[in-house]
């Protein structure tokens, strides 16, 4: 019959008030006996040994060597707060205890009242909750009370002063513990599913023994600090957390730990929170450079501009010349994005993002260019980014695609070229000899927009070249493919994440001359008889620059009023579950064969590996 909570408190109270009589009873030693199971004097020595897996080899198959290690290190550093407890506890009587050490043999120990405690509750830490205030770990009532009875039997029959005995019992209940992970690793067993079982208790005893030293830690902003740091030290942020949002619960005024979770929510990423947590901070410190720093990079990176730079103008008027030249720089990057965010809202513009030559050649930008780039063109499913490829690479390209397919440029239908409009054809490109570079496919800034617009698993779809021949006419506007989810043109569509992105790369510098591509910002958003209202932009993209465009953007290719021929590669990513079922029924999406394919460094294979796949109508290897 299973017991109702009431019950299951009333039997808990009713155990332990037995226990607390037997032990206040029975056996006692007048003195501390030298012979404690675990070393009476508590040396860190005595019991940090055990973890010594190269001394100890059959305790190996335990735990692996660098998690025997971690603790060890770990419960170096906590020792000296552990042994003000433990020596706590040696102000407890000393009693006989009787456990099962194995199946077949029970082992006859001495140790001090109360540090067989925590086996009567989930977990020794639960025990120690019902003793200590501020704990973390949710204590039911009836244990708390439960463990009341206890102590108050405890401490008349002993005579303990009430106020000392929850740390007493504390410190037995470690010496409990302590005692029990010393023998789990002397006598792990014999049989491989003894030593499972082992290993599944030494882990459960560790992590409680870890949380105890939290709870105890709390009672010390030293601690606590000290403890959080070092469990980041060892890549345990979760545990880092758990106290320090305790710390902070129990104490909200403190303003060491609300910097500590500002920069732990700071590192795991969860901006918002540690925003809000730096702010509070800067109210008690507002003349602090390095936090106003801080708070400015981090509203940075969440594209809060206006704010960013109030908090990096107020730190450039505190600080010391050394410091100025790192705070001007991210008060210009501020000050630029702003400026990006508000002109990509103004009527006639194309949203644009400019990497600087530095970032181009490094293949690296601030998180806050890539964050602001992947938002503009959610948001209006257009943008220019300048700069982004070298103009020695797509001068190969332009080179070698004229070349190349130099019998496409008579106004004649092919196979593998798809007529787009008046002397305007889609040419499929094969990813051979210039274009197979990572820099143009796999770009160091394209790629990581793409994986934040479409995931991790993007792929390429599509490799084209839009080639407007000289005197072509403009072409109509169109929509590469209609929004998901839409049945008829004039449906509304949904406001979706991004599914489709075109990358259009011009092999020269495109102008209203040569003919750019017209855009119309916001209408991948909208049914063709909303974008029909819109006005178009002109971007306008100088060679090594691109821009991307939504598979549901409206746009029109411009006439080309030169005698050159304009090629513009379209390059499609998109999600891997897409298919564009529209745009190829003539000319072959991919073309890569399989010498080219071997070129391809493994790590970015996975973008075209999909045409492997049975089915796939592309010229690629098997
Ligand atoms: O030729 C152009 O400028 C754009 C062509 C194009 O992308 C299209 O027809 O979808």
């Amino acid at each position: 019959m299973a017991l109702n909570k009431e019950t299951r408190g009333d039997a808990l109270t009713a155990h332990l008030s037995a226990l607390a009589e037997r032990q206040t009873t029975t056996d006692l030693f007048a003195e501390q006996s030298s012979r404690l199971q675990f070393d009476g004097n508590y040396k860190a020595s005595t019991f940090l040994d055990l973890f010594d897996a190269s001394v100890v080899e059959h305790r190996l198959p335990l735990l692996e060597v660098s998690t025997l290690e971690q603790y060890r290190a770990m419960l170096q550093d906590r020792w000296s707060l552990l042994s003000e407890w433990l020596e706590a506890a040696s102000h407890l009587p000393v009693l006989k205890v009787e456990s099962a050490q194995r199946a077949d043999e029970s082992v006859i120990s001495n140790r001090v009242a109360g540090s067989t405690l925590h086996h009567h509750f989930d977990s020794a830490c639960k025990a120690v909750s019902c003793l200590l205030e501020g704990s973390p770990m949710e204590v039911e009532p009836h244990e708390k009370f439960a463990m009341a009875a206890f102590s108050k039997v405890c401490g008349e029959r002993l005579q303990l002063p009430a106020d000392r005995l929850p740390v007493q019992l504390t410190g037995a209940i470690l010496v409990g513990l302590l005692a029990d992970i010393a023998a789990l690793l002397e006598n792990p067993g014999e049989s491989r599913p003894e030593r499972r079982v082992t290993r599944k208790k030494l882990r459960t005893c560790l992590s409680d023994l870890l949380d105890i030293l939290d709870v105890l830690s709390l009672q010390s902003t030293d601690h606590t600090l000290q403890f959080s740091e070092d469990y980041l030290a060892n890549k345990r942020e979760h545990r880092a957390r758990r106290l320090l949002e305790t710390a902070h619960r129990n104490n909200s005024d403190c303003v060491d730990i609300q910097l500590a979770l500002a920069r732990l929510y700071a590192r795991v990423g969860q901006s918002l929170q540690s925003v809000q947590h730096l702010q509070a901070v800067i109210l008690v410190c507002a003349d602090d450079v390095q936090l106003r720093r801080e708070l400015a990079s981090l509203l940075l990176e969440r594209l809060e501009f206006s704010e960013a730079v109030n908090h990096w103008k107020y730190a450039l008027i505190l600080a010391r010349p050394d410091e100025q030249l790192q705070l001007r720089r991210g008060l210009e990057l501020t000050e630029d994005l702003h400026d990006c965010k508000v002109s990509a809202a103004l009527d006639d513009t194309v949203p644009t993002i400019t990497l600087t030559d530095e970032e181009r050649i490094s293949g690296s930008c601030h998180p806050a260019k890539l964050a602001l780039a992947a938002k503009l063109y959610q948001l209006y499913g257009t943008l220019v980014i300048h700069n982004v490829f070298s103009t020695e690479l797509i001068e190969k390209c332009g080179e070698e695609f004229l070349h190349r397919y130099r019998r496409y440029f008579t106004n004649r239908k092919h196979q593998t070229a798809l007529q787009i409009g008046d002397r305007r054809f889609q040419i499929s490109l094969a990813l051979a000899g210039a274009f197979n570079d990572p820099e143009f496919y796999a770009n160091p800034f394209i790629l990581p927009l793409m994986k934040r617009l479409l995931g991790d698993k993007l792929i390429i779809g599509s490799t084209v070249c839009a080639t407007s021949l000289p005197g072509s006419r403009d072409q109509h506007g169109h929509k590469d493919h209609r929004a998901l989810f839409t049945d008829a043109a004039d449906d509304d569509p949904m406001t979706l994440p991004p599914v489709a992105v075109t990358t259009m790369i011009p092999l020269v510098s495109v102008n209203e001359e040569n003919g750019t591509t017209l855009v119309k910002k916001g209408s991948h958003r909208l049914s063709r008889r909303a974008s029909n209202k819109l006005d178009y932009q002109l971007p306008i993209v100088p060679a090594g620059s691109c821009y991307l465009m939504d598979m549901a953007l409206t746009h029109k290719g411009q006439g080309n009023r030169t005698d050159e021929v304009r090629p513009i590669v379209n390059m499609v990513y998109h999600r891997s579950w897409f298919v564009d079922n529209k745009n190829f029924r003539k000319q072959p999406p991919l073309q890569i064969d399989s010498v080219e394919y071997r070129r391809i460094p493994v790590k970015n294979r996975y973008l075209f590996d999909w045409a492997i796949q049975p089915g796939a109508s592309v010229n690629t290897p098997r």
